[in-house]
């Protein structure tokens, strides 16, 4: 990777990735594209451009002009919004998928696109969820993901373009908050915590989700997209987690360094919903085999970390 574009990149992943671009292939190397325009570090450190995903003729205009070798494209609507308007989350996150990977196909560009734990239904295995199997998903997030996945599938297979990508599970991260997701609660915990000592919980006891640190989220998107691809067998979509927990298991972890921390349940009936259809826990040894996944953070380091920078940050 040596030229790179990210869309979305005030959105939480696309912040601390830009960044970590920047840091690693050259400020000016980096180009930050979004709707919101981002403020701080993000903008002041290298070339930003407002663009639409939806948009081609945009797209294009500046892909065109930039030239990247590489589109980490992270541009999409989050599940619990996706729900709420199926029809906007169609047009977002399918639409910008199909003008980017049309667009790396005109200017030869790899092409990064996450997909999610979203992309699997109720019928899917929901504990150690192999990498390849049965996905009907049954909400409007997760009929983009899986789409995603095929159509990246489709412009390797059909135009040759170098299209890699990730099923993430929850984000946890202290700089920029998630918007709309279904497991926002993981970091939405730590800040109520820190600033009340009380946290009301969307999602009901016993719901098991994938979860990562952001840190390890940013490694992972750069490992696979610097694999050496002869070694893989997959190429989009791949597995990755680093920890599975219930809210429960997260309060108590909390507990331990936050003592008087109380919890109680208010459960989103349309959250719980899309969570339950999701897998307890992933198996991602096609990540681990095919460009050598391994996470850094589980549970006890993530949390122990995300308190000293939040509790820094808030107070
Ligand atoms: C969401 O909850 O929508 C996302 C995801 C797991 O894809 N965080």
């Amino acid at each position: 990777m040596k030229r790179i574009l990210v869309t979305g990149a005030s959105g939480q992943i696309g912040s601390e990735l830009t960044l970590e671009l920047r840091k690693r292939y050259g400020n000016d190397k980096v180009m930050a594209t979004d709707v919101r325009k981002p403020s701080g570090a993000l903008l002041d450190s290298g070339p930003y451009e407002e663009m639409d995903v939806t948009d081609q003729n945009s797209v294009e205009r500046i892909v065109k002009a930039f030239r990247p070798d590489t589109i980490y494209h992270l541009a999409a609507l989050l599940s619990a919004v996706a729900e709420a308007k199926p029809q906007l989350a169609w047009t977002i996150n399918m639409g910008g998928l199909y003008h980017i990977l049309e667009t790396a196909r005109e200017f030869s560009c790899a092409v990064f696109t996450p997909s999610s734990i979203g992309a699997f239904g109720p019928s899917t295995p929901p504990d150690r969820t192999p990498q390849d199997t049965i996905q009907r998903p049954t909400s409007m997030y997760g009929v983009t993901k899986v789409s995603g996945e095929l159509l990246c599938d489709y412009y390797h297979l059909r135009f040759g373009v170098d299209t890699r990508g990730l099923r993430y599970p929850g984000i946890i991260s202290y700089e920029t908050p998630p918007g709309g997701g279904t497991t926002d609660y993981a970091v939405e915990i730590f800040y109520e915590a820190i600033r009340k000592k009380t946290y009301t919980c969307f999602l009901k006891q016993g719901t098991y989700l994938d979860m990562m640190y952001m840190p390890d989220a940013i490694k992972a998107a750069i490992d696979v997209m610097e694999a050496d691809p002869s070694r893989f067998k997959h190429r989009n979509a791949f597995n990755v987690t680093a920890m599975s927990f219930a809210p429960e298991d997260l309060y108590e972890t909390i507990r331990k360094r936050i003592p008087g921390f109380t919890m109680r349940y208010e459960v989103d009936p349309v959250r719980q919903c899309i969570a339950d259809s999701w897998p307890n826990s992933m198996d991602d040894s096609a990540a681990r085999e095919e460009w050598g996944w391994s996470p850094d953070f589980d549970l006890d380091l993530m949390t122990g970390d995300m308190i000293d920078h939040l509790s820094a940050k808030l107070t």
